[in-house]
């Protein structure tokens, strides 16, 4: 229960967390050496792994690049049940609860629970909502699933609310990898009020000042991924504004 205990202790005192989303396909070996050395000196609280499709057999060297780099806690964000990995720490177990696709539901879940079982991966069940963001992104195709409507904020409350009443420990609402529009600061705010289990958002976020105003909506966690890809050096200005809120 460590990864998820660090969250709620830090959420009980306040504390704005930061996740760095690594896409193994989309880094090379140096390239993710320089994201762990500057995600240590940024204080980052995770790195997330995982692509909706990864198409190169780079996930395990990946994480133990990270590992041998740093000792932030490595959290599996799969997009199917092909990214499973024992050196990873801990996995977020998602279940998308915004569509109708019993695959994405329970199906794939239910291929994956012996594998985790054997495992030491720490497995926190997790309500993952993917919000319209104005083009389909990879996420919303390879999940055959129909997203939130952007100005949905009750459906998006509700689907919250739903999540935790089924015993979910998180919820993450995610605008998609690359998102032309994040999750506006309106919805972040009526789901924070919905819920009180943490809430992680993602998706589109580019810039320091986006990732502040998601955590005064009501973010927990801010997840950023591919704005970091194109500029590593990003780091550091996220996780200052995040930290400091
Ligand atoms: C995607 O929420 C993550 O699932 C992060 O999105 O890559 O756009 O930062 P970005």
């Amino acid at each position: 229960m460590e990864i998820y205990s660090q969250i709620q202790k830090k959420k009980a005192n306040g504390k704005k967390q930061f996740a760095v989303l690594i896409d193994p396909d989309k880094l090379d070996d140096k390239q993710v050496r320089e994201v762990a050395e500057l995600a240590l000196k940024a204080r980052v609280d995770f790195f997330f792994i995982g692509g909706s499709l990864l198409i190169n057999d780079s996930l395990d060297t990946c994480i133990t690049t990270l590992k041998k780099e740093t000792a932030i806690p490595v959290v599996l964000f799969p997009g199917n049940n092909m990214q499973l990995s024992y050196r990873a720490d801990g996995i977020l177990f998602l279940s998308l609860i915004s569509g109708r696709n019993p695959e994405m539901l329970i199906g794939r879940h239910v291929i994956a629970a012996p594998y985790l079982r054997l495992s030491s991966l720490e497995v926190i069940s997790t309500g993952y909502m993917l919000i319209e963001s104005g083009r389909p992104t990879t996420v919303s195709y390879m999940s055959s699933s129909v997203p939130i409507p952007a100005d949905k904020v009750d459906i998006a409350c509700c689907t919250a609310m739903a999540g935790e009443m089924l015993g979910l420990k998180l919820i993450y609402m995610d605008a998609g990898s690359g998102a032309l529009n994040p999750i506006s600061d309106k919805m972040i705010q009526s789901v924070r009020s919905s819920i009180s289990i943490p809430l992680i958002i993602g998706g589109g976020i580019r810039t320091p000042q986006l990732a502040e105003t998601n955590c005064k909506a009501g973010a927990d966690i801010i997840v950023v991924g591919n704005a970091i890809e194109k500029d590593a050096s990003l780091i550091t200005e996220i996780g200052a504004a995040i930290h400091s809120c």
